[in-house]
């Protein structure tokens, strides 16, 4: 049998897909628990740099797998707190760059996956959608937290209370993604996009991820005070030094040598 999440790295990416590809890639427990253990692994391992999540087939995500709710004898709240939500929490809190390649349709808490990356690429054909109103439940795995954030209070409700399917131009125009490439050329794209990630200087993109995150929820005068912290802990590490020695000697900086 097929593994549920495929894994490759080339190049310093580690590719993580999603691989239910009949089921649109709809999560169970097998794939929620492989994935966070499997971006858990990457974020261990110093061969990696930056950690790319897509899906197999035409989909991306279809969310949870409705063929596999009933009989699993947990509450919902059980079952979040033991899948969704350490995987969203493993995910937002990875200590390398996470880019979510939205190959296809993302639905349900697999639109919440897809807005979790740090960096959000499309293909053309894909689709977001907050489908958990037509099944009469609220959006999970961070929705409610991270969409009113991109798009505002009442965008976020319109979304999901009609569950609307968003394209690829207005997901651009609304911010739930920062680029979208042409179908066919879509897994090089991203490879590409990844690698230039890749050869930009880890330890402060580690701190800049950081910063981000905690300044999402803080306020300006605890962001200036951590912000003061993380640079004496940037301006100490090597790369500093590479980055201003390479601006000086008017070449471009390695940040891969170590
Ligand atoms: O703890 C908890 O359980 C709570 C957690 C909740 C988290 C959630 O994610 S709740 C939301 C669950 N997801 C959905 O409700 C989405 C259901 N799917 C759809 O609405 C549509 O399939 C899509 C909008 C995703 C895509 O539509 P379309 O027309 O492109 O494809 P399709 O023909 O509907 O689907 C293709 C196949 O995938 C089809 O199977 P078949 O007929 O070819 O054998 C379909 O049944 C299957 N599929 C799609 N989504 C799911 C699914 N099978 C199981 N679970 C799915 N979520």
């Amino acid at each position: 049998e097929q593994p549920v999440v495929l894994t490759d790295t080339r190049a310093g990416v580690r590719t993580l897909t999603l691989n239910r590809e009949s089921r649109l890639n709809a999560a169970n427990d097998a794939l929620l628990l492989s994935l966070t253990e499997a971006l858990r692994a990457a974020d261990a391992d110093p061969a990696v740099r930056v950690v790319v999540v897509t899906g197999a087939g035409r989909g991306f995500c279809a969310g949870q797998d409705l063929g596999d709710v009933a009989g699993r004898g947990l509450s919902f709240t059980e079952h979040l707190r033991r899948t969704y939500n350490p995987l969203v929490r493993t995910l937002r809190g990875l200590g390398k760059p996470v880019v979510t390649a939205v190959n296809g349709v993302a639905a349900g808490a697999g639109a919440s996956l897809a807005l979790a990356g740090d960096i959000r690429l499309w293909a053309r054909s894909a689709q977001f959608t907050q489908v958990f109103s037509n099944i009469a439940l609220v959006p999970d795995s961070g929705s409610t937290w991270l969409l009113p954030r991109l798009v505002g209070y009442h965008r976020a409700f319109a979304l999901m209370a009609l569950a609307e399917r968003v394209g690829a131009d207005e997901a651009l125009r609304l911010g739930l993604c920062e680029a979208v490439y042409p179908d066919e050329t879509f897994r090089e794209d991203v490879q590409a996009y990844a690698e230039r990630l890749a050869a930009r200087p880890a330890h402060a993109l580690r701190l800049t991820k950081q910063a981000l995150n905690a300044a999402m929820t803080g306020s300006l005068d605890e962001a200036l005070d951590r912000e003061a912290e993380l640079q004496q802990l940037a301006g100490d590490h090597w790369e500093h030094l590479e980055g201003v020695t390479a601006f000086r000697e008017k070449r471009a900086p390695d940040f891969l040598k170590e």
